[in-house]
């Protein structure tokens, strides 16, 4: 298998098969804006088979030893290893980012999530309670769910789809998932790795489409106990709509609209550097990049001076050059709606510092790339800095208060993740518990340690993924109370 293979298809009860209907979609290279291949574009009926298939293997997988889980977890991630550089170049070709990007963080992350979570199982404990005078003691048995749907975005293709499945195949259960039709390569790959690791067939099934049919088909299967799904908010509000009345468990991780808050007492240098990153990493397409930048007044012009000349030297290239700091977009539909957000900034009073304009890539002219851009606002209430872009697009603004700064942080519908930069503890403590985000990362970001929960509050979504946190969700704990005598 090479990565010029022109047709993917779903991988059901451990075979690679085409979609029952006959029908493809076409999948785009955005470095040249050309169609490279073919994906199923599945129906029920795939999904159906999926279903059969989990179903078929649970009562196996549910029952194998907890070692034995861990052990083929662990040869997964293993598998992802060995053929890193051959992920990365594929993972690069689907989604536009820098080969050396998916190489460096991608991949490796991909193989982290299985490795991760075949050691986590084997430390997934269950609480006693023993009621000292009723003479009774409770244990919980966590149960693995059964068949759950796993749905995943087109940003962080790979590591985002082994987030959930691995979890999910740790605690036992049987899985259908489908990654995003846009970048569907690399999960398509990974069936492979899958069965030459010994995943017993019909544990894991890949099942390709579109997602308001393959997607839907999968939230609304009455066998399939819980939905982890990633991706738009617009999204997370249907499935939640689709998947409430049925009970079923949900997990979302939506947008973001992150603020990265600079105070003057920061490590100046630092700061900068990662919040060339923190703003334009993989082009601004990911959930936890900080679109809302706030600085304290008095560094205010040296920070817009410094940060415009570091962003007018990164390079946007091809992904497969390695001075590249920024590919590709992913997609057509999604440069022109970040495009869209750049054209109508002179309606809302901002002024565009550095970029806005698409780039041409000699050779490759019909390529998603897009220039990283620095809009200064006058407001916070403005489109740029409510709506999430999801590009590399970025707003900044000064602030002359910490109250003031916290307040326009937390004036937003979402609420993934904040930065905040300052040598300050009492400031840090105090900003740490009042930012409505489910995370807070300070003099740094991006930083992830496994263990921890991640996850948004208000409309970035419900449930919290990342170490047990995932293993609860995937499993039912179950109370049992003995009386003795
Ligand atoms: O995502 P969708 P889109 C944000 C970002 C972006 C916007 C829209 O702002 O511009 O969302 O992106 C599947 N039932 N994020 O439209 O549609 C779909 O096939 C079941 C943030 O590309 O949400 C894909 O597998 N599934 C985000 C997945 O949902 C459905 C990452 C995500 O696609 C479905 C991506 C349905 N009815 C975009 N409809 C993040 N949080 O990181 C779609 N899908």
């Amino acid at each position: 298998m090479t990565t010029k293979t022109k047709s993917i298809q779903n991988f059901i009860n451990g075979n690679f098969q085409n979609p029952k209907s006959g029908e493809w979609i076409d999948n785009y290279d955005p470095s040249c804006g050309e169609v490279y291949g073919k994906i199923p574009n599945s129906s029920t009926v795939d999904v159906e088979e999926a279903v059969m298939a989990s179903a078929k293997a649970f009562p196996v997988w549910s029952n194998t030893t907890v070692d034995e889980r861990s052990k083929i977890l662990l040869k997964i991630a293993d598998g992802i290893e060995a053929k890193l550089q051959f992920l990365a170049e594929a993972e690069s070709k689907d989604n536009g980012k820098p080969v050396s990007l998916a190489t460096a963080v991608d991949i490796p992350r991909a193989a982290s999530n299985f490795r991760f979570f075949g050691h986590a199982i084997t430390q997934f404990a269950s609480e006693a309670h023993e009621s000292v005078g009723h003479q009774t003691v409770n244990f919980t048995l966590k149960k693995p769910l059964g068949i759950v749907g796993c749905i995943s975005p087109w940003n962080l293709p790979l590591y985002l789809f082994t987030w959930k499945i691995a979890p999910a195949l740790a605690a036992g259960n049987c899985v259908v998932a489908k990654p995003s039709e846009v970048t569907p390569m690399t999960a398509f790959l990974l069936g492979e790795i899958c069965n030459e690791a010994g995943l017993p067939p019909g544990v894991l099934n890949i099942v390709h489409g579109l997602g308001h049919t393959t997607g839907q088909a999968i939230v609304q299967h009455p066998q399939i106990k819980a939905i982890s799904f990633t991706g738009g908010t617009a999204t997370g509000e249907h499935i939640a709509r689709t998947a409430a009345p049925m009970f079923k468990k949900l997990s979302l991780e939506l947008g973001g609209k992150n603020p990265n808050l600079i105070f003057a007492d920061c490590d100046y240098e630092k700061m900068l550097d990662t919040t060339v990153r923190s703003s334009f990493a993989n082009q601004g397409q990911i959930c936890l990049c900080g679109s809302r930048i706030f600085v304290e007044a008095s560094i205010y012009e040296k920070f817009k001076t410094d940060f415009v000349a570091r962003v007018k030297a990164l390079k946007v290239g091809h992904p497969s050059e390695k001075e590249s700091n920024l590919g590709a977009l992913v997609s057509k539909p999604h440069l022109e709606k970040v495009l869209s957000y750049i054209e109508d900034a002179h309606h809302q009073n901002a002024k565009i510092l550095s970029g806005g304009n698409r780039v041409i890539v000699p050779g490759y002219e019909k390529g998603y790339y897009l220039e990283p851009s620095v809009i200064e606002v006058k407001t916070n209430q403005c489109k740029l800095n409510q709506e999430e872009i999801f590009g590399p697009v970025v707003t900044i603004m000064p602030f002359k208060t910490d109250e003031e700064a916290l307040a326009m942080a937390n004036d937003v519908r979402y609420g993934l993740s904040a930065t905040l930069w300052t040598n300050n503890l009492n400031r840090t403590m105090r900003f740490s518990n009042e930012l409505q985000t489910g995370i807070v990362w300070v003099n740094t970001w991006m930083m992830r340690d496994l263990r921890t929960p991640f996850g948004g509050m208000k409309d970035s979504g419900v449930g919290r993924e990342g170490g047990f946190e995932a293993l609860r969700f995937f499993t039912e704990p179950k109370n049992v109370c003995i009386q003795y005598s």
